[in-house]
């Protein structure tokens, strides 16, 4: 019901009611009457364990090209990075990766750039060099933070050697950090770009295969992880058969997901980025089935609100915190083991911006990857929301310290859900001064009382997580 609808419809003393409240709140949608909805929670089914290392990052590869950055001496990004989790995934790949340029000999001069990204494959045209050097402080970060990494290697404008090369060089530098390499990014959109326009999955396929031996050769004990497509779900299910067949060194099954783009278009707008999105469901879907198939994990290893560097007044909006704690939680709950929010520099989707001048700053959807981090290592387990708007979304999973809850709600109304909680021992909430605010969200613990009589309230455009 729209506020006009709802004047109308309740006569003189309802008309004279939502008038107050609207001066009260000075907002038309919180004067709308509430969502309701009713929540049930199944204990007896658990669903799918949530991998303690699934929350990650994904940055450009050309952010090495400054040996600065990802080092044990970045401590002011060491923290931010700890403060999401003690054992994430850093995915280095992106459109820079088709650009790196490995070279055994050290840096010469200053770093190209403080920091860099995202990429909308038009800012770095040029190679960017990596050395040995950028390797040994990417593993002194990685040791710093707990977490591992997803390597990319250029295939895209190659030489197969210099990937090898680079290859060796990263097995023995990042060791046990190192989960994988991946082998090109996004090559389903390589047609008419590094590759004729007749270019094919099974093309693909036989450079892989190629790269794949050429790389093993140097570094028998090599793993793999990939397609690590943009959308074409065909190399994923082709990826996914070959390498059962003939690639028992690939560990992992890997796929982008934005949930819009091209930034810039018409149409890419809060609202849209708020909505379902049954692209989402319906790849998931056909990425576990392959994975599950195929005997190894799915992570989404690179995503975000909007491809193209991001919608500027929706990437970089409390918007975008919804949408992460929401779709990450959707990913998970589909059985995908991970899932890595690509950013980098100042770029309009990253959840973490700055660079070592500037200092580093918590984007507003950083504090929904705050929310989500919660449930890495937890248990979901069967629950049902039944609501008017597709627009409440709501999760349970237990982990040690009790039961978790979580209710996003993404709509412009205040949501009622009656849940079977009596009370809850601590709750959270993510909220923020509007939908499209960039600045003052939060993610806090015991500020509100969200659960009243088994009835969980929820503030329009906002989650409230509860445990029990
Ligand atoms: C993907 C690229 C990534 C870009 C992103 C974008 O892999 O490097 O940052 O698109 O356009 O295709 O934002």
């Amino acid at each position: 019901m729209n506020r006009r609808d709802f004047l109308a419809a309740g006569g003189a003393a309802a008309a004279g009611l939502a008038g107050r409240m609207l001066r009260a709140q000075n907002s038309a949608t919180e004067a709308a009457a509430p969502i309701t909805g009713t929540l049930t929670i199944d204990e007896s089914t658990t669903l799918t364990t949530i991998p303690p290392d699934f929350i990650g990052l994904s940055y450009e590869s050309a952010q090495l090209a400054n040996p600065a950055f990802f080092s044990a001496d970045n401590a002011a990004l060491i923290a931010i990075f700890r403060e999401l989790s003690d054992q994430g995934v850093l995915r280095l790949g992106g459109g820079t990766s088709e650009f790196t340029a490995f070279t055994s000999a050290e840096p010469a001069g200053a770093a190209p750039f403080d920091a860099v990204g995202p990429d909308t494959s038009k800012n770095i045209k040029a190679d960017t060099p990596i050395t040995p050097k950028e390797l040994r402080n990417l593993r002194g970060f990685l040791d710093a933070t707990g977490w591992r990494c997803l390597y990319g290697l250029n295939l895209g404008r190659g030489p197969v050697e210099r990937a090898a090369e680079e290859a060796w060089h990263a097995q023995a530098i990042l060791g046990p950090r190192l989960i994988a390499f991946q082998l090109g990014n996004e090559p389903d959109a390589w047609r008419n770009r590094y590759r004729p326009a007749t270019w094919t999955y099974g093309d693909y396929w036989k450079e892989w295969v190629l790269a794949h031996a050429a790389v093993t050769a140097r570094v028998p004990q090599a793993r793999f992880a990939g397609p690590d497509v943009s959308n074409k779900m065909a190399y994923v299910t082709g990826f996914a058969a070959d390498v059962k067949r003939s690639a028992p060194d690939v560990v992992m099954l890997t796929s982008h997901y934005y949930a819009m783009g091209p930034a810039g278009a018409v149409g890419m707008t809060i609202d849209r980025l708020l909505a379902p999105d049954p692209k989402l469901e319906r790849d998931l879907q056909t990425a576990m089935t392959a994975a599950r198939e195929a005997g190894i994990p799915y992570r989404m290893s690179e995503g975000n609100t909007c491809w193209n560097g991001g919608q500027p007044g929706v990437s970089n909006t409390f918007a975008s915190a919804l949408w992460a704690v929401d779709t990450m939680l959707a990913f998970a709950a589909g059985g995908c083991s991970g899932f890595c929010l690509h950013g980098g520099g100042d770029g309009y989707y990253t959840p973490i911006a700055g660079g070592l001048k500037a200092g580093f700053v918590r984007r507003p959807e950083y504090f929904g990857v705050m929310a989500a981090r919660n449930f890495a290592g937890a248990t979901l387990i069967g629950s049902k929301l039944d609501c008017a708007s597709d627009r409440v979304r709501a999760y349970a999973a237990s982990r040690p310290g009790g039961r978790l809850t979580l209710i996003v709600n993404k709509a412009g109304a205040a949501a009622a859900i009656r849940t079977p909680l009596r009370r809850a021992k601590r709750q959270w909430q993510l909220a923020g001064p509007a939908i499209d605010a960039r600045q003052g969200v939060t993610f806090t613990e015991g500020r509100v009382k969200a659960l009243h009589e088994g009835i969980a309230h929820v503030p329009a455009y906002s989650a409230i997580l509860l445990e029990s």
